[in-house]
């Protein structure tokens, strides 16, 4: 099953002559020439970083997790034996991998190992299922997929096999752990590698975006625009040597891989924990032993620890940092924060797609109780603009535009998507209702695309309402937010039964989607029967008017 693998090729195609960049939007020449004169863009790729992070300190800690613990040199090796690894079974430059690895530092040494080969991850969620890794693997014609054996309960090796009958082009999957019928992570490998891919303008990662129309989109990241995403959040952050960075969120969120992250912490000289239990007591006990300076979180789960700050008696004097982001933190919750945790807070307003705000370590508290951040690079450019692309008067709330040295021009392979989700001159609409202030902050006050984000998780409507017309009593559907005091939103499901049947409840429609491979984050946690969805005047869906009527059902009982 490896064919082609002596096959001469040329730069920038991969084994089947499919080019990498393939359906990768480049920035314009003019812009890549300004952002590499003012030094965001550096021409280093992620494994060439990696061996000067082993260079300049090869013996200091790179992972810790549980009771194991990895520096940087260890790191480096592994991430060789991966390489020769994957190389032995015909992973090649260029092939795209999709890595769903929970906080593991097998997660880091596939990446590096990948980066090794200038083979590109995919980085897939832990809670992803069949419908989405399906997906994945089509979209990016992966030609393998790694997984952990068993993750929180749930036998990644049964999807695994799901998943191989689905995907063509997926040849191979490896499992770090028992491997079961698959093929083992760890194992014999090629005797010499390749030279490391140098281009730097290449694609290095591929993640996943939050999505807003039915199927989950592929965002590219170079390796210059993501390692300017790391270096510069890291020195905003002002990680150094001393940095011990938790990862209690997922590490393939950029939030938590490259916001600063552990790629920050790496970066920096520092060390990352890596965990996959965010709630407070394990998190704190990790805290205390660990010396964590540095931490990010999502609302709810900043919620919980500051309630336990309140209460406990952990020795959480070691933090220096804690970032909260990904979704609303209501200026009462972040007070509450401040007042149990101290002047640590930051906000941070980002995407995957790559506009990052942060609010600054030594900014005055206003603005770090009500605002979202200021964009990372003095290269960000940020419009915030009316339904017709117009700007709005300072000050006043519209649509946020931005373009920059590590925001995306284009998903990958979605022509037709990017006619709309960018503007003529490359902006990219994030679909996020803001204000600026005075000082150059934002304040995300809503957003216009359809997307409910359910404490930090993002639900794409579409996504959901396109799985459930499947349901064969499901005649129409409309998916809309409904506000929650703990997750900020939680996801209603309108439903209009077909004739002649009954409107199905939540729990059978919830094992439908789980049946069909949805992510479990994604099922609609009420659903709500309707003889027919209202229209607006153009005769489309009314989600404004559903998503009043859902604000208005929600003290009544459930479905
Ligand atoms: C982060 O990335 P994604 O790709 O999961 O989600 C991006 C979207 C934003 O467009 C916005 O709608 C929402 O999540 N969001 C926030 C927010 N941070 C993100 N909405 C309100 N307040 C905030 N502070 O979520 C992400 C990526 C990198 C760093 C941090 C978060």
């Amino acid at each position: 099953m490896t064919s082609g693998i002596d096959k001469p090729r040329r730069a920038g195609y991969d084994q089947r002559g499919i080019h990498v960049l393939d359906g990768c939007t480049p920035w314009p020449e003019d812009l890549a020439a300004q952002y590499r004169a003012s030094g965001h863009w550096r021409g280093e790729t992620f494994d060439r970083l990696l061996r000067a992070w082993v260079r300049a300190h090869p013996r200091r800690t790179a992972l810790v997790c549980g009771t194991r613990r990895l520096d940087r040199a260890q790191l480096a090796r592994e991430a060789e034996r991966v390489a020769r690894r994957l190389a032995g079974l015909g992973v090649r430059a260029g092939d795209r991998v999709v890595l769903q690895l929970p906080n593991v530092p097998e997660f880091f040494t596939v990446f590096f190992g990948l980066q090794r080969l200038g083979a590109i991850p995919v980085l897939a969620l832990p809670l992803h299922r069949r419908s989405e890794i399906v997906h994945l693997c089509r979209l990016s014609q992966a030609v393998a997929y790694v997984v952990p054996d068993v993750h929180q309960g749930f036998d990644h090796r049964d999807l695994a096999a799901e998943v191989l009958k689905e995907s063509p082009d997926l040849r191979h999957v490896l499992v770090a752990g028992d491997p079961g019928a698959h093929t083992p992570l760890d194992g014999p490998g090629a005797p010499d590698l390749p030279p490391a891919p140098d281009d730097a303008s290449e694609v290095a990662l591929l993640l996943v975006s939050g999505g807003t129309t039915g199927l989950p989109k592929l965002i590219p990241r170079t390796h210059d625009d993501y390692a300017y995403n790391v270096r510069a959040s890291a020195d905003l952050c002002g990680f150094g040597p001393g940095t011990v960075y938790l990862a209690a969120l997922p590490v393939a969120h950029n939030f938590a891989l490259g916001c600063p992250g552990v790629l920050g912490a790496l970066h920096a000289g520092g060390t990352a924990v890596l965990t996959d239990e965010p709630d407070p007591d394990a998190a704190f006990a990790l805290i205390e032993r660990e010396g964590v300076t540095a931490t990010a979180l999502v609302p709810p789960t900043a919620r919980m620890w500051t309630a336990a700050a309140e209460w406990g008696d952990a020795d959480l004097s070691s933090l220096r940092l804690l970032q909260v982001g990904g979704a609303r933190l209501l200026p009462e919750h972040a007070a509450q924060a401040r007042d149990a945790f101290g002047p640590v807070l930051q906000q941070v307003f980002g995407m995957a797609e790559g506009l990052l705000n942060y609010t600054e370590p030594d900014a005055p508290e206003e603005i770090v109780l009500h605002t979202q951040g200021r964009p990372l690079s003095p290269d960000d450019e940020i419009r915030v603009v009316d339904e017709y692309d117009r700007d709005v008067p300072p000050g006043a709330t519209g649509r946020l535009l931005t373009r920059g040295p590590y925001t995306l021009r284009g998903y990958y392979r979605a022509g037709e998507h990017n006619a709309t989700a960018f503007t003529a001159d490359g902006y990219y609409r994030t679909g996020d209702l803001v204000r600026r202030t005075p000082t150059g902050h934002l304040v995300v006050e809503g957003r216009v695309k359809e997307q409910i984000n359910r404490g930090g998780d993002k639900v794409a409507a579409a996504e959901v309402e396109e799985q459930l017309v499947h349901h064969p009593a499901v005649l129409d559907t409309a998916v809309v937010p409904v506000p929650d005091d703990l997750l900020g939103e939680r996801t209603c499901a309108f439903v209009v039964p077909a004739p002649g049947a009954d409107a199905p409840g939540r729990g059978e429609l919830a094992a439908f989607l789980r049946e069909r491979g949805l992510a479990p984050y994604k099922i609609p946690d009420r659903v709500e029967a309707l003889e027919a969805l209202p229209v607006t005047a153009v005769g489309k869906t009314d989600k404004k008017a559903l998503t009043e009527l859902a604000r208005e059902l929600k003290g009544s009982p459930r479905a």
